[in-house]
């Protein structure tokens, strides 16, 4: 309804832009709008509608009848086209929109008007009656004239009515800058400090000479006190900072706080607790990504929900999955296994080393000075199979286990005994979607080399991990595992499609050398064959230098052989060897984490965070774990204690990357169903959930908007939307089941 001018240049627009410092030429560009009517006085023209979807003018605003029972959210849609867009150029795009009744949602974007329909901005508000405004900025990454803004609408069961008003996309805003409330400058790990581990913190500050910090009890009373080191600049913040160490203090407490520079930190316990309930949370993650049964809300409340999958409608099942066209001719029965992350997909590389990380934390449990089986054992992760008399972690993996084996293919097919790489929807859907109502069509896409050594390396390590609770099925996995061996060595550079990333990720992967030399691993730990020995020991990656400062992960999974080897008892010749390169490798994380301000082992070259940094953070603290159950050596122990540090608030976010844990935590990560963000009726992610964290290629649109030119650490965002910085998978949680573990064990 109400009048925008265009060009315009107020006096306020123009003191701002002083006041912040930006260049005279940005602070004079024109702000001029694209879209064409926004304001629905007299006509909804240009606006169009899909064919489904009946809009006009009510009390001067556009109000379309939107009807229920469509699929995807771009089943029912109302936009405007032929908009330009400048490269480089800063939106902001604003509107008025309601809902009725309450409770719908509307995917708002802008971009591409033609196949294949690139969206460069999105948000999925949740619609009221009584309505709301809405304005954001972005970034456009192209130069276009076939630009669209659109109100997708569809998706839902029932029909409703939505209305939206002053809808503008003004071009030449300056970009915004968003300023992430990081509280306190003294950064403490907000959970918990050992009693007889390191404590250490860091404050942000300008000065440069050290600076008195004091140790207050909960009661406030002085329990230590010393001197901060001065760190100069920290280049994974840019900001200048100072170490602090307090591990002289070793009293129990909760409720200490850190002062320093006249801040107060946020409060943190020392003591064990917090580790011991993180070793189950964390585990327990699995229990509600399961796919294929229902979840039961009395053994987690508030988050029982339907079984996803199951070959109920809207559903289309697992149990009968064709193949892409042209891929195969038969079906597969895929049920079970767990959801990837907060999308609905099913992916056998990422299944193999979240299997691969969560069977090592419980064999790791069985062989290291420290371990302790029966943490995880039996009765623990309160899951259907608790009281079967099997480990529950073995219980709950065996849910992905079973899963892998079903993605086998069959004798008689081509490609017998290899894996397909993935199944997952055809196309994208949105937020929120419970397993239950995804509508999408399900497809398995191509056997991999990559998948199929997955899948040998943990039906192999399976083998000999539940032999002793099931000899059947340890049979029945090592034949698995053998067939897979088999099928990869015949086709050892079948690699999946790295374009193939529509309706799931790609998860492309161009090297198989480093899955080849894991499967034999794993094979010859189960089996002590000589041919598998022989692999190992002629694979160029066994004496490669596999710790750098990326860290392991689904792609690079040459440390999980490495480190199975160096601490699963075997007879391998020259195994010593093996066992110092994880001990070398842990001294370069230690001379990281020692260098750094912060106190954490990772410095990715050229201070670039990759996808999902906090897991390989976690990951280079594996490596400095194994070294410590290698040689027992404290500092070992102590670096990867320390190392947990930067996870729970020691960052320059001043944020708990678990849910759940310290005082300001991450909970809104990407998830179809852990959606409370967009619908208030859903749960956040259960406690214990990590979210993926900083990531410097900030590839989501939502993360765009507000984090341009983000320096490492604070390319981070706890917003659902932000899919590149803040989504939960299984193979990070697998990395947070790990360390807790080993952390759990040290009290
Ligand atoms: O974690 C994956 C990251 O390493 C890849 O670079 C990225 C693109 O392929 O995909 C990430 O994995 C996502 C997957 O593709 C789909 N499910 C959610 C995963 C976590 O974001």
């Amino acid at each position: 309804m109400k009048r925008r001018r265009t060009a315009l240049l107020s006096l306020t627009a123009l003191l701002g832009s002083a006041l912040v410092g930006l260049p005279a030429s940005q602070a004079a560009a024109d702000e001029v709008e694209q879209v064409r009517n926004g304001t629905f006085d007299t006509t909804t023209a240009p606006w169009w509608t899909s064919s489904n979807v009946t809009a006009g003018l009510s009390d001067g605003q556009l109000c379309a009848d939107v009807p229920g029972g469509t699929a995807n959210r771009w089943d029912a849609a109302v936009g405007q086209n032929d908009l330009t867009l400048v490269k480089g150029e800063s939106y902001r795009f604003s509107f008025t929109a309601k809902g009725a009744p309450d409770g719908h949602v509307a995917r708002a974007i802008v971009g591409l008007s033609v196949a294949p329909y690139d969206t460069w901005f999105e948000v999925s508000p949740q619609l009221s009656v009584s309505g709301n405004a809405y304005s954001y900025t972005f970034t456009s990454p192209v130069d276009t004239t076939q630009g669209q803004v659109g109100f997708q609408l569809g998706g839902s069961a029932e029909p409703f009515r939505f209305c939206m008003d002053d809808v503008s996309l003004l071009g030449g805003v300056p970009p915004e800058v968003y300023e992430p409330d990081t509280g306190p400058r003294v950064r403490v790990n907000q959970v918990a400090y050992l009693p007889a581990g390191p404590k250490n913190a860091t404050l942000v500050t300008d000065a440069t000479t050290k600076l008195p910090w004091q140790l207050k009890n909960a009661g406030g009373t002085v329990v230590a006190h010393g001197w901060t080191v001065p760190r100069g600049t920290d280049a994974s913040s840019g900001q200048n900072v100072h170490s602090i160490d307090f591990g002289a203090h070793r009293k129990r407490g909760t409720g200490y706080t850190l002062v320093a520079d006249g801040e107060a930190s946020r409060p943190f316990d020392i003591g064990t607790g917090a580790y011991d309930r993180l070793r189950l949370d964390a585990a327990k993650y699995y229990y509600t990504q399961r796919s294929g049964i229902a979840i039961r809300d009395d053994l987690r409340p508030g988050y029982g929900r339907p079984a996803g999958h199951v070959d109920v409608a809207p559903n289309q099942g697992d149990g009968n999955v064709p193949c892409q066209p042209g891929v195969c001719d038969y079906t597969l029965d895929v049920t079970g296994g767990w959801y990837d992350a907060g999308d609905h997909g099913k992916y056998v590389v990422n299944g193999g080393i979240s299997t691969w990380e969560l069977l090592s934390t419980y064999e790791r449990a069985l062989h290291a000075r420290t371990g302790r089986p029966a943490a995880l054992g039996d009765g623990t992760l309160a899951i259907p199979e608790s009281g079967n008399k099997v480990p529950d972690l073995l219980d709950e993996v065996r849910w992905e286990l079973d899963f892998l084996l079903k993605m086998q293919v069959p004798d008689g097919k081509p490609l017998a005994g290899m894996a397909h790489h993935k199944m997952h929807d055809e196309q994208w859907t949105g937020l929120p979607l419970l397993p239950s109502d995804d509508p999408q069509k399900r497809e398995l896409h191509p056997p991999s080399t990559q998948a199929t050594l997955n899948l040998a390396a943990t039906a192999a390590q399976a083998a000999r991990l539940y032999r002793p609770y099931d000899k059947a099925f340890a049979a029945q996995a090592l034949a698995a595992a053998r067939k897979a061996w088999t099928a990869a060595l015949a086709h050892p550079a079948r690699y999946a499609d790295p374009d193939d990333g529509i309706g799931g990720g790609a998860y492309a992967d161009s090297d198989a050398t480093d899955e080849f030399y894991w499967a034999a691993a794993e094979l010859y730990l189960t089996t002590g064959e000589k041919p598998f020995a022989d692999h190992v020991l002629n694979s160029p990656v066994h004496t490669a230098d596999i710790f750098g400062p990326l860290g392991y992960d689904w792609a690079r999974t040459a440390a999980a052989a490495r480190l199975d080897l160096a601490t699963v008892p075997n007879r391998l010749p020259g195994r010593d060897k093996v066992r110092q390169s994880v001990v070398k490798g842990a001294d370069r994380y230690l001379a990281t984490l020692t260098a750094h301000p912060y106190g954490m082992p990772y410095a990715p070259a050229d201070n670039v965070y990759d996808w999902g940094s906090n897991h390989q953070i976690l990951h280079n603290a594996v490596v400095i774990a194994s070294a410590y159950d290698i040689t027992g050596g404290s500092k070992y122990r102590d670096g990867a204690l320390q190392s947990m540090d930067y996870l729970f608030g020691r960052n320059a976010l001043n944020i708990s990357y678990v849910t759940g844990y310290g005082e300001v935590d991450a909970k809104n990560q990407h998830s179809r169903w852990y959606a409370r963000q967009l619908d208030a009726s859903l749960p956040n992610p259960p406690d214990g959930t990590l979210a993926g964290g900083p990531n410097s290629s900030i590839q989501d649109p939502y993360a765009q908007s507000k984090l341009q030119g983000c320096v490492g650490q604070f390319c981070y965002i706890d917003d659902i939307q932000s899919w590149s910085t803040n989504e939960h998978t299984i193979n990070w949680n697998s990395a947070l089941t790990r360390m807790a573990s080993f952390v759990a064990d040290q009290g």
